[in-house]
């Protein structure tokens, strides 16, 4: 424990009383609604979101990022953050990492040390977007996409060496995002790039072992600014069913246009059995990876309606990796993180309470205000008193944040971890 469980004992005690009684009036309100509150406090104990590592250190943006106290240095620091979340939310049972940003030399090892703080691998991230020190080929005009094979095949080759790292940690998938594009019409054929990845990935794809899964993460732009090869769930879908089964499209929720309606996406890719899972976030304009449910907590909701609906009526090959990928550029990562983790649960509750009976039954009537009324009715909820006790049950936290603040853990960490001096940029 990072923490004292005592602490968090006694802050849970010092507002019992109060809990209780909202608790209560909460499991009144739901029985009026013909709605166990047990059987969600059930469902909300079980709920889990996986932590990105490369989340729990400050992120910024190209114009600069500024450190805070105490940032992680490496994999064996973000894993201890990524714990004291998960001791204080109990919903963060997995964290997902990032390579080589978290590359070590003994996995197994790396194993143990994350289940010592209770955590497991959701989908190990390939990376090249980026230049190592030790990399012969830039992949400055693109990877997997690049027009020249020898570049490719040293994309091919990081991923297929991220993939043994996935079996080495018991990590569920690979994901791959590329940044691939280009800034100026006729930089590249739009089409032989796209079969450029096609090809390469087809060789990432031949390496999986069974029951690993390939996520591929679509994006409509950025780093690229004139086109990007997988810019959309369209191409994403046409590249998974090419290459096979095991091959999903993953909804980073921050990669869409302003208004999109990512929600009927989320329904599309149920349709067809190849949702692969989520990046969660939020934003207003662009990839902003603001917190989750920190602008717009109704999309959120809308995005958990349709995973809950899709649940219920046990879709086919439905079983999505849920992940948030953010950037804490102005707070506290560890606190965004938990703060999100929160509100990523909230949307998944609040769908849950949505009466699907009465809600089919207004959608055949055409009865347009009272299903959506029906279906507002879950968002309309105030559900913290279930996500309360259901954190409590599990020896977390009434309120993490605050649990958090009173601990004293990043003046802690900030003593053993140097102090990073002046500002870089980039997101991590
Ligand atoms: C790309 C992305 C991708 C990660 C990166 C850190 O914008 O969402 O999922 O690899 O952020
Ligand atoms: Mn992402």
């Amino acid at each position: 424990m990072l923490i004292s469980e005592d602490l968090v004992g006694s802050l849970n005690e010092a507002v019992r009383v109060a809990h209780e009684d909202e608790f209560g009036a909460l499991g009144r309100k739901l029985t009026r609604r013909g709605v166990d509150i047990e059987a969600v406090v059930a469902r909300a104990m079980a709920w889990s979101v996986a932590v990105p590592t490369w989340g729990v250190g400050t992120g910024g943006t190209r114009f600069a990022r500024f450190p805070g106290r105490g940032e992680p240095r490496n994999i064996h620091d973000k894993l201890a953050d990524c714990g004291m979340i998960q001791q204080l939310t109990r919903g963060t049972r997995t964290v997902s990492p990032h390579i080589p940003w978290d590359k070590v030399s003994d996995y197994n090892a790396l194993r143990q040390e994350a289940a010592q703080y209770g955590l497991g691998f959701d989908a190990v991230n390939s990376n090249t977007f980026q230049d190592q020190a030790d990399q012969a080929l830039s992949y400055r005009y693109g990877s997997l996409a690049n027009a020249r094979s020898d570049i490719r095949a040293q994309a091919v080759a990081h991923n297929l060496e991220c993939i043994e790292i996935g079996k080495a940690l018991g990590a569920p998938a690979l994901t791959v995002w590329i940044g691939d594009g280009t800034n100026f019409a006729g930089q590249q054929s739009l089409s032989k790039m796209f079969e450029n990845y096609l090809s390469a990935m087809e060789e990432v794809y031949a390496a999986l072992p069974p029951g690993m899964a390939m996520f591929i993460e679509h994006k409509m732009y950025e780093p690229a600014f004139y086109s990007t090869v997988i810019s959309d769930w369209g191409s994403s879908l046409m590249a998974a069913q090419a290459l096979g089964p095991q091959a999903k499209c993953l909804v980073d929720l921050g990669h869409h246009a302003p208004n999109v309606n990512i929600e009927q996406i989320v329904a599309r890719l149920v349709h067809v059995g190849r949702l692969a899972g989520f990046h969660f976030n939020d934003s207003k304009y662009g990839d902003d990876d603001l917190d989750s449910g920190s602008v717009d907590p109704f999309r959120l909701f809308l995005v958990f309606n349709e995973l809950v609906e899709a649940e219920l009526r046990g879709a086919k090959g439905f079983a999505p990796s849920y992940m948030i990928d953010q950037s804490h550029n102005v707070t506290d990562p560890i606190e965004s993180l938990m703060g999100s983790a929160v509100e990523i649960a909230r949307a998944y509750v609040q769908a849950s309470l949505v009466d699907r009976k009465a809600l089919a039954e207004a959608q055949e009537a055409n009865d347009v205000m009272a299903a959506h009324r029906t279906l507002k009715a879950g968002f309309l909820t105030d559900v913290s008193p279930i996500l309360a006790e259901a954190r409590m049950r599990q020896g977390g936290a009434y309120d993490p944040i605050a649990a958090y603040r009173a601990s004293g853990y990043r003046g802690r960490v900030a003593q053993e971890r140097p102090e990073v001096k002046g500002s870089s940029s980039g997101i991590v």
